[in-house]
């Protein structure tokens, strides 16, 4: 398997055992390897890059080098002031001393370490998890606070730039296969209407970005519930995991994102649209979390588009997911037909309840005062 030969070209002591599935990613092939020493045995986090999304994986491992090096000097320097030992996963060099290594077909392959004794979960499990997933966010927000993002590369171009993601869908429509798919349901017709008469708002933080009103910084990309691990041992949060979309950015994306997915307890891939909504007492308790730790990363006009920032985020997430049905699942990995309909149907499911809820929801970020 190509895996474990790969898994071999690490700078990793000890015999390797197994390669197996890690995970429920969207997008890159992860695994999780077992080496063994004759007296100890070490886990590594193997993960081939989808070249298909990440079109530059150089300058991904570029950003991911220059960003854990930075937050792991912070993280020491600070460890005696600080109530809890924070993490963040370390690159793994090859035997030749480079971060990632290229097997014989031209795919990226890079090797992490795996935070220990600690847990990611697909949904969130209480209000205490929502407040440490706010909590990993804000820390890791505060890590990267003093990092210039003249230093990072962008990336993926566009991510998180709602607007952008309009040609893509436009394109498929364009398509007889694309139309074909969206009128082959109701429920895509669906969400199409919800996709376009929200159109014109979608702007509203690259507007504001425009203005000179919010300004960029180096952000996670993809803090979802999944993304962020618990320590089994406190239950505090302890780690933010995968680092492939930290680039330039606005905090708004991270936070939206965040929020977006922790307060959703149904999670993703929820089959009852009944069981789908903004739960506001995680949202409180994420938000409480973030501002603990996050050391005013966020200035006055910041907060006045924090509403914003969930909905848009939410909306965002449906209108991939949708684009993507109608290109045919080009982007995100798919397990069933259909998939990433339904991923669409959740997402917007979940933007009603937020929309529904913006007073409440605008009230807890008065009350917070993040
Ligand atoms: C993708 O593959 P994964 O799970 O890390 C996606 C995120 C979405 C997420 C939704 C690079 O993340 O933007 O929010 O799926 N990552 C990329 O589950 O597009
Ligand atoms: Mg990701």
């Amino acid at each position: 398997m190509k895996a474990a030969v790969m898994a071999q070209q690490f700078d990793i002591e000890g015999w390797l055992v197994t390669v197996e599935p890690l995970g429920c990613g969207n997008v890159n092939d992860t695994y999780l390897a077992i080496f063994r020493t004759v007296f100890s045995e070490v886990k590594v986090v193997l993960q081939k890059i989808n070249k298909r999304v990440f079109t530059e994986p150089v300058l991904l491992m570029q950003n991911m080098h220059l960003v854990t090096q930075h937050a792991h000097k912070k993280l020491i320097a600070e460890r005696e002031r600080v109530e809890r030992i924070w993490q963040l996963p370390k690159i793994i060099p090859t035997k030749e001393g480079l971060d990632y290594a290229i097997d014989d077909d031209g795919e990226y392959w890079r090797a992490i370490t795996r935070i220990a004794s600690a847990h990611a979960y697909e949904e969130v499990q209480s209000v205490d998890h929502a407040r440490e997933i706010g909590s990993v966010l804000g820390n890791f927000h505060h890590l990267l606070s003093d990092l210039s993002c003249d230093l990072l590369y962008d990336t993926l171009p566009g991510f998180h730039i709602t607007p952008s993601y309009f040609p893509k869908l436009d394109a498929a429509l364009a398509t007889p296969a694309g139309q074909a798919r969206l009128n082959s349901s109701q429920a895509a017709k669906t969400v199409m209407s919800f996709i376009d008469q929200r159109r014109e708002w979608s702007s509203i933080l690259e507007d504001a970005k425009a203005r000179g009103e919010l300004s960029m910084q180096p952000i996670h990309g993809d803090p979802k519930t999944a993304n962020v691990m618990i320590d089994n041992i406190t239950s505090k949060g302890t780690a933010i995991i995968d680092l492939d979309t930290v680039k330039p950015g606005l905090l708004h994306y991270d936070i939206g994102d965040c929020l977006r997915s922790c307060c959703n307890p149904a999670g993703e891939e929820c089959k009852d649209f009944t069981k789908i909504l903004f739960d506001l007492d995680l949202c409180e308790a994420l938000l409480k979390g973030y501002k603990e730790h996050s050391q005013n990363a966020l200035t006055d006009i910041d907060k006045e588009y924090l509403y914003d920032c969930v909905r848009l985020i939410t909306y965002e997430l449906a209108l991939r997911f949708f684009a993507d049905y109608l290109a045919g699942d080009v982007y995100f990995k798919i397990r069933h037909d259909g998939q990433n309909l339904h991923r669409a149907r959740v997402q917007t499911q979940l933007c009603r309840s937020i929309e529904a809820r913006e007073s409440q929801i605008r009230r807890i970020l008065k009350k917070i005062k993040l």
